[in-house]
C-alpha cells in the first residue's frame, strides 16, 4: 500500500465557487445589473453567446448543493456575495432579498458543519457604478467598503473568514486592459487607476471589517499568482522573468505586503502611474490575517525588445496542458508557496484556488472518468504537502470548482468542477474526482502514488 500524505491536524479541504458563475437568477428578487449581465448580452462577447441568467441555478438550488457539499465531505466552502444582489444600484438601498438569500445559504452551511468563506467581490460589479466609471472612479473603492459592511453587518456572526478581493489583478487587466472581461475596456491608464483604487478599497475594507467584526474574524485577499521563469539562462531572459513577475505577481503583493509599487512596474507604465498619495500607500497595507492563493499555472518568458512589456511568453513543448492551454506545472505551486512565505511572510496562507479544466466525457450511466483532473489535483496537492514540510504555513485548500460553470469569455465551453453539471437540466453528476476528494478529504491528504500515475514529478 502507498504511503499517504498527511496534512497537519485542522488543515482545511474544500472546494470555491463565484456568484455570477453559479447562481443565475440574474434579474430576480430585486437583484440589479452586474457588469457581467451587460457584457455577456453584448454580442460577441462571450464564446457561443452563453450568458450567467440561469448559470447553475444555484439560487434556486443552495439546499440541494449544501447537501451534496455535505455528502462530499467538504470542511469549507468559499463563495462570492453578489455586490448588486446586496445593493441592486451599488449603494443606497439594501434589497433585503438578497441579505436573505446569503443568509439562508450561511445558516445552511453552519447546519452541515461547513465553514463558510465569504469573498465579498468576484468580479460582478453592479452596473450603476461601472456607469460612473466603474474602478477606474476613486468613490466607488469607498462604495465598496460601504457594501462590504452592510454584508459583515448581516453575517458576521457566523462568518469568520473574509476575503475583500478575488484576483484584483484580473479584474484591473482583463476589464480594464485587454477588455476581454467585463466592462470590456481596453484602456491602459484606467487599467492602472482601477488597479490603484482595487487596492485602496482593499485596505478600506480591511480596517472598516476590523471595527465591526470580532477578534476572531480573519481577513485576507486573494491574488492570482503566475510565476515567471526564464526560458534560457541568457542573462537577458533572467530580466524578462524578473519583469514579468513584476507585473503577474508583485503589482499587487508588493503594495499589500510593503506600501509600494515593483520599480520595473512603474518603468512600463511610466505614462500612466503617477505620485501616489502616501495615505493611500499606507491604507492599502492594512496588516491582513491570511493570504489567499489562486495558482492554476506558470509562465515561460523570453526577452523580446519588440514587446512594450520587454518579453513574450513561450509553449514548452515537452508538457502536458489543460483544456484552457494552460501548461500544468506542480513544481510551480511548491515553488510560489515557499517565494511568498520567505519574501513576504504572511500571517497564514490558503490555496484558494486550484483546479483544471478537461474535456470531461459525461457516459451513458452518468459518470464522468476525469482521471487527468485527478492527476492534476493529485500531484498539487503533493507539492503543497512538501510546502508545509518546508515551512509554509498553508492552512487550507481549495479546490477549483465545486461544479462546473460559467467559465467567464469562455462561457460553458471549459469544465473546471469536480462535479459535472447537465446544462440542460441542472443536474449535477459528482466526477470520480469528486469522490476521490472525499477519500483524500476522510484520510486527510492524498496517497503518496496515485494508481501509478500522477507520481507528483514535475
Ligand atoms: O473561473 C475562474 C475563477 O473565477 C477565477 N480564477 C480562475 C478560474 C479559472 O479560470
Amino acid at each position: 500500500m502507498p504511503e499517504r500524505l498527511l496534512f497537519p491536524e485542522g488543515f482545511l479541504w474544500g472546494a470555491a465557487t463565484a456568484s455570477y458563475q453559479i447562481e443565475g437568477a440574474y434579474d430576480e428578487a430585486g437583484k440589479g445589473e452586474s457588469i457581467w449581465d451587460r457584457f455577456s448580452h453584448t454580442p460577441g462577447k462571450i464564446w457561443g453567446g452563453d450568458t450567467g441568467d440561469v448559470a447553475c441555478d444555484h439560487y434556486h438550488r443552495v439546499a440541494e448543493d449544501v447537501a451534496l457539499m455535505a455528502k462530499l465531505g467538504l470542511q469549507v466552502y468559499r463563495f462570492s456575495i453578489s455586490w448588486p444582489r446586496i445593493l441592486p444600484q451599488g449603494k443606497g438601498k439594501v434589497n433585503k432579498a438578497g441579505i436573505e438569500f446569503y443568509d439562508r445559504l450561511v445558516d445552511r452551511l453552519m447546519d452541515a458543519e461547513i465553514i463558510p468563506f465569504v469573498t465579498l467581490y468576484h468580479w460582478d460589479l453592479p452596473q450603476a457604478l461601472q456607469d460612473m466609471g466603474g474602478w477606474a472612479n476613486r468613490d466607488v473603492a469607498y462604495y465598496f467598503r460601504d457594501y462590504a459592511a452592510i454584508v459583515a453587518d448581516a453575517l458576521g456572526d457566523r462568518v469568520r473568514h473574509w476575503i475583500t478581493h478575488n484576483e484584483p489583478w484580473v479584474t484591473a487587466v482583463l476589464g480594464y486592459m485587454t477588455g476581454v472581461h467585463a466592462p470590456g475596456i481596453a484602456d491602459s491608464r484606467q487599467a492602472v487607476l482601477a488597479a490603484h483604487h482595487l487596492l485602496l478599497s482593499h485596505g478600506e475594507t480591511v480596517r472598516a471589517l476590523r471595527d465591526i467584526l470580532d477578534d476572531a474574524t480573519q481577513l485576507g485577499i486573494t491574488l492570482n499568482f503566475s510565476p515567471a521563469y526564464p526560458a534560457t539562462e541568457s542573462p537577458e531572459d533572467a530580466v524578462a522573468a524578473q519583469k514579468a513577475d513584476a507585473f503577474s505577481n508583485r503589482w499587487f503583493l508588493d503594495p499589500i505586503f510593503r506600501g509600494h509599487y515593483p520599480e520595473e512596474l512603474q518603468e512600463r507604465f511610466a505614462d500612466e502611474m503617477e505620485e501616489w498619495s502616501p495615505d493611500d500607500l499606507a491604507a492599502m497595507a492594512a496588516p491582513i490575517d491570511f493570504l489567499g492563493v489562486n495558482y492554476y499555472s506558470r509562465q515561460v518568458v523570453h526577452a523580446d525588445p519588440s514587446q512594450r512589456a520587454g518579453y513574450r511568453s513561450v509553449r514548452v513543448q515537452e508538457s502536458r496542458y489543460t483544456d484552457m492551454d494552460w501548461e500544468i506545472f506542480p513544481q510551480g505551486l511548491y515553488d510560489l508557496l515557499t517565494r511568498l512565505q520567505r519574501d513576504y511572510d504572511p500571517a497564514a496562507l490558503y490555496i484558494t484556488e486550484n483546479g483544471a479544466a478537461f474535456k470531461d466525457v459525461l457516459e451513458p450511466g452518468r459518470r464522468v472518468r476525469d482521471q487527468e483532473r485527478i492527476d492534476y489535483l493529485h500531484d498539487h496537492f503533493i507539492k503543497a504537502h512538501e510546502a508545509i514540510q518546508a515551512g509554509v504555513k498553508l492552512r487550507g485548500y481549495f479546490v477549483w470548482s465545486l461544479m462546473d460553470n460559467f467559465e467567464w469569455a469562455y462561457g460553458y465551453s471549459k469544465r473546471f468542477g469536480i462535479v459535472y453539471v447537465d446544462y440542460e437540466t441542472c443536474e449535477r453528476i459528482p466526477k470520480d474526482s469528486a469522490r476521490w476528494y472525499h477519500d483524500v478529504i476522510a484520510e486527510n491528504g492524498p496517497l503518496a502514488k496515485e494508481n501509478g500515475k500522477g507520481t507528483g514529478v514535475s
